[in-house]
């Protein structure tokens, strides 16, 4: 329970590795609001998950690269739990495309709901905790394709770079009203976002294994980081970044 009675609000909480967050957190105690993009039938199954733990849960549809988005999901979460206490910024997008004939707005886009969303929520949550004056925590899911690159991936990895830089200039700009942020980098973990890309058997086989552990994450893997980094116990954790891939960062040879 170390999230007892807290409110906790995750974008693209619908499937993937948000749902699994939304369930993780509901197991540990907390209230859970959960936003996704044009999904609504996988998020009431999330919905009916979190009541089946024993907690509230809330659904609110809204693209995060809207910064309108951003306000009704925090308004409805108050309405619904009266505070917000922690922001987990998960939403995210990866249309594998090669760099040279990239259309433009496979880029924008990318940029727009990786990085602006993951941008206009933090501050919303942030103004939010401002207001309530008792401080939260903010964590972001960033990616190891922070520290490294992807030949198909040259629109997505700046967006996670850049995920993680805002939560290390917000660690600054936030922590004199007691607001943690942080970043989780998942490695490989299998979801939707990846299905197509893994499907392809030699891939798959390449990138199991460069993972020391020897297989690709799960999403619920990636729940006990995000509890631990909202969690009392990282009370004098900001800034940081949470490698949960496996090892396979550290796999040169
Ligand atoms: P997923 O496709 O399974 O889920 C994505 C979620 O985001 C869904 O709930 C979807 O509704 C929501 N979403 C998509 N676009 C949205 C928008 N415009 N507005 C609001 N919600 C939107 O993907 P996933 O693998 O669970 O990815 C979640 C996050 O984890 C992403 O930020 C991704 O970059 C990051 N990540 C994933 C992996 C991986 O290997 N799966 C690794 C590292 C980081
Ligand atoms: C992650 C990482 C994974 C990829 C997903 C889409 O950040 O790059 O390898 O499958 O994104």
């Amino acid at each position: 329970m170390l999230l007892k009675d807290k409110v906790v609000l995750i974008t693209g909480g619908s499937r993937g590795i948000g749902a699994a967050i939304a369930r993780e957190v509901a197991r540990q105690g907390a209230d859970v609001a959960i936003n996704s993009h044009d999904d609504d039938e996988a998020a009431q199954a999330v919905l009916t998950d979190v009541e089946a733990l024993g907690r509230r849960g809330i659904h609110v549809s809204g693209d995060v690269a809207l910064p309108e988005t951003a306000a009704a999901f925090t308004e409805a979460a108050v309405d619904a739990f009266g505070r917000v206490d922690v922001l987990v910024s998960n939403a995210g997008i990866c249309p594998f495309h090669a760099f040279l004939d990239m259309p433009v707005e496979t880029l924008k886009r990318t940029m727009e709901v990786n990085l602006h969303g993951a941008w206009f929520m933090t501050q919303a949550a942030a103004n939010q905790m401002v207001k309530q004056g008792d401080g939260g925590a903010i964590v972001a899911i960033s990616s190891i394709s922070a520290l490294v690159g992807g030949e198909f991936q040259t629109h997505y990895t700046p967006t996670k770079a850049g995920v993680h830089s805002l939560m290390q200039s917000c660690a600054i700009a936030l922590g004199k009203h007691g607001i943690r942020c942080n970043s989780v980098l998942p490695g490989t973990i299998l979801t939707d976002i990846n299905k197509d890309d893994l499907a392809d058997p030699e891939k798959r086989k390449y990138m199991e294994g460069r993972i020391p552990l020897g297989r690709l994450g799960q999403p619920e893997d990636i729940g006990g980081a995000v509890v631990f980094l909202a969690s009392d116990m990282a009370a004098y954790v900001t800034g940081a970044a949470l490698l949960v891939d496996g090892g396979a960062f550290v796999n040169l040879q």
